[in-house]
């Protein structure tokens, strides 16, 4: 398929809204992304044709319902290349996912004396789960440390990879500095001390190809709302033989094979872990989107963003009295920026007024605000319906902010 940003924006609705009298330019993709009008249908159709609950009834809509979320199923063991589609579990999002092994795998089988390594990098929701089982378990919880060019520091790794070292946790892409770190690197060092690793591929799953096989993580988390899905949709992949050993998370229905007054046993994996009516219009949503990014393929979005980001970059670095956060070689469509003399939150309503949406605050990493020394920063992020000319507006407009902000 060729690679068309004209015919790409005319599959999303939201993208011809006016803010302020302006076309809006959408700069906020690594907080949710908009969603194609294929994905919009598809949870139309299911609530105005087949709504019925799932695994449950045999009538022909509950059959056409329960197809329909399994399919879906199978669309994210192919998009992520998990050999087993047992090992894909539907949660409401990244922090869900995170949080799920945190209770039902951290609770169970850390104590005083283990670690839980982080990193600097990590968003909240890859870091809070983590000290409240720290609390919980006895637990101890070790970081890596970020560089100035916001990388990783991996160059002592014997200081942070110990026998005592039971899980890493780290994010595949930072949602700040879009930096892209060496997961595989990290998931070989975790298992040769006998970790195990989870991913946080939140900001990576949408914009690359991530690959189960390839990368032997044990566990890897990502929501669907980044990716042109709905919003209330995330998965938890996990290794089959580590979710089958491991204790539920929620309990209810759906998540059990039989019941007595006293005791009861387990469903099968992935049903496990999915307890409770499931989010049936989300994940068939979310099929349709992976549909979507899979008939464009990574190969050209990766190749459509890049060239975004580096026209971003050299515009914005252009620009006088701009600081941009982070270098990595490696890296995704975000970009976090402070501008001289400008707070990032009168800078973004200044944007706003010419219907430019960005992100400002502290995106739910404050130990990176800590780190560099700022109560907040700017980001914009991409994705592959955004187009050079709404960056040239966001630079323009950028520029007359500082013009009227420092006379
Ligand atoms: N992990 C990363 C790396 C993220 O960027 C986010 C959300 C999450 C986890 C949480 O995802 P959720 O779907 O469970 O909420 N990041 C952002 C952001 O950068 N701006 O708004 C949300």
């Amino acid at each position: 398929m060729i690679f068309d940003v004209n015919s790409i924006r005319q599959d999303f609705p939201n993208l011809h809204q006016t803010v302020n009298g302006k076309p809006l330019v959408y700069l906020d993709n690594a907080a949710s992304t908009h969603k194609p009008q294929s994905v919009i249908e598809a949870v139309r159709k299911f609530y105005s044709e087949y709504n019925a609950n799932v695994h449950r009834a045999l009538y022909r809509y509950a059959t056409e319902a329960t197809e329909a979320y399994e399919a879906s199923r199978d669309k994210v063991a192919r998009l992520i290349n998990a050999p087993d589609r047992r090992s894909i579990i539907f949660t409401s999002g990244t922090t869900e996912s995170i949080n799920l092994i945190a209770y039902a795998w951290g609770r169970h089988n850390l104590g005083p004396g283990d670690e839980i390594l982080v990193t600097e990098m990590e968003h909240h929701s890859n870091l809070i789960p983590w000290q409240l089982t720290a609390r919980d378990t006895g637990a101890t919880l070790k970081f890596i440390p970020i560089t100035a060019d916001g990388a990783l520091d991996l160059s002592n790794p014997d200081q942070y990879f110990t026998a005592r070292t039971k899980l890493v946790a780290f994010i595949q892409q930072s949602n700040v500095f879009g930096t892209i770190n060496p997961a595989k690197q990290i998931i070989e060092m975790a298992h040769q001390v006998g970790a195990l690793t989870i991913v946080d591929a939140a900001q990576s799953v949408p914009h690359h190809q991530v690959d189960m096989t390839e990368l032997d993580c044990d566990f890897l988390a990502f929501s669907g709302h980044k990716m042109l899905g709905p919003t209330g949709i995330g998965v938890l992949y996990g290794k089959p033989e580590l979710l089958e050993a491991m204790e539920p998370f929620l309990g209810g229905g759906e998540m059990i094979q039989s019941v007595t007054m006293e005791k009861s046993t387990w469903n099968e994996i992935p049903w496990k872990f999915e307890a409770g009516t499931p989010k049936i219009a989300q994940v068939i949503g979310l099929g349709t989107a992976i549909d979507y990014i899979t008939a464009i393929g990574f190969e050209a979005i990766v190749k459509y963003e890049k060239e975004l980001t580096d026209y971003a970059l050299s515009a914005l670095s252009a620009l006088e009295g701009i600081t941009i956060h982070g270098n990595a070689h490696q890296r995704g469509p975000v970009i976090s920026f402070n501008v001289k003399d400008v707070h990032p939150h009168d800078l973004a309503q200044f944007l706003d007024q010419e219907g430019i949406a960005i992100r400002a605050g502290h995106h739910c990493t404050q130990p990176i605000m800590q780190k560099l020394g700022v109560p907040a920063t700017s980001r914009a992020s991409f994705s592959l319906y955004n187009t050079k000319a709404e960056i040239d507006i966001l630079i323009e407009s950028i520029a007359n902010t500082i013009r009227f902000m420092t006379g």
